[in-house]
């Protein structure tokens, strides 16, 4: 197909616009390793099987926002404001329902079982003792201890943080949770400035352009058979669930979790083809526990509903 008429079909033109996205992006750092831990992370996760079928079930969160570079040899970017909070509470309701869970996020955010921790500097938690040994303050010792143990509980049964989209072959069983706050402007790597902006030259001009979605990329071409999540975000709660309904439609996402940006951590709605589920926080609680539980139902009967397709898929893979 010549250029001039790749251009002229949508679809066509989209894909163009992923392939330049990633083309010109600069390349992922320790890409094979990255690719060997996930590679072996999903093998060892795939084991355990009734009747020779793997029942293991894996989901993929994304976590914490996501920052642009405004030069190459980055000083200065543009960053949103999200803390991460939500992947890591909802990591471990996976966890705890039985998931093993690819925990991809921006450092710096915040980490499952560390949300308990208390909010002083790390520094102040510890003391010394004797001049030689360190130990933990007293009032916070039960809130660290804690922290630990389900921190190793998790390692064992198999919590990596590590990036990975790399689900295709496991088939319905995979669930993509993609709570990121991903920046919908960036500037292509191409044009940015090699060397940091001098402010001397003056106000700061800058275009921005679109990333490309990459939900229906994830749900045609990368996972077509996982059982996918978007967050839908607004400050405005007029237009949230109509933009909830759009994104549902258009990206053909299975449910999509629409939030309001001061309320995010009281309640949420669950938009599906079905309906909407307005979920509240009970008191002492994390609003993400409802909302995994109920996810986690929607992905077994989404798991059921493909029972065919995915023994089909499983044995061809073998
Ligand atoms: C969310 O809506 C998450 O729930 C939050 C969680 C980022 C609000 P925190 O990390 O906050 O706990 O502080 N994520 C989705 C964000 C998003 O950018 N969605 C896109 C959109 O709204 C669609 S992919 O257009």
């Amino acid at each position: 197909m010549s250029s001039s008429s790749r251009l002229d079909d949508p679809e066509e033109s989209f894909m163009t616009e992923v392939e330049n996205f990633f083309n010109t992006a600069p390349p992922l750092k320790d890409h094979s390793v990255i690719e060997e831990k996930l590679k072996g992370f999903i093998e060892r996760n795939s084991h355990a099987s009734e009747n020779g079928v793997s029942m293991k079930r894996i989901v993929c969160v994304t976590s914490g926002g996501t920052t642009v570079p405004l030069e190459q040899r980055c000083v200065r970017y543009i960053d949103n404001f999200s803390s991460g909070h939500r992947g890591a509470a909802s990591t471990e309701c996976f966890l705890k329902a039985g998931y093993a869970v690819i925990y991809l996020h921006r450092r710096g955010t915040c980490q499952p079982y560390c949300r308990s921790l208390p909010d002083d500097p790390l520094l102040e938690c510890f003391e010394s003792v004797n001049g030689s040994s360190v130990q933990v303050q007293q009032a916070q010792a039960e809130a660290v201890r804690k922290a630990i143990a389900n921190h190793h509980a998790a390692l064992q049964q198999g919590l990596l943080q590590m990036i990975g989209v790399a689900l295709r072959d496991l088939g319905s069983r995979a669930m993509f949770y993609l709570a990121a706050a991903v920046s919908d402007f960036y500037v292509p790597w191409e044009s940015l400035a090699e060397h940091k902006i001098q402010s001397s030259a003056g106000p700061l001009d800058m275009r921005l352009a679109q990333v490309p979605k990459m939900l229906s990329v994830l749900r045609k071409d990368w996972a077509p058979l996982a059982f996918c999540i978007s967050f839908k975000l607004e400050t405005d709660s007029h237009i949230l669930l109509e933009k909830a309904s759009t994104a549902l439609k258009k990206y053909n996402m299975h449910a999509v979790v629409a939030n309001e940006l001061v309320t995010r951590k009281e309640e949420v709605t669950v938009v599906t083809t079905h309906g909407k589920i307005c979920i509240r926080r009970e008191a002492g609680d994390d609003v993400e526990n409802p909302l995994i539980e109920l996810l986690v139902q929607k992905h077994t009967a989404h798991i059921e509903g493909n029972k065919g397709t995915m023994e089909g898929q499983t044995k061809s893979n073998q």
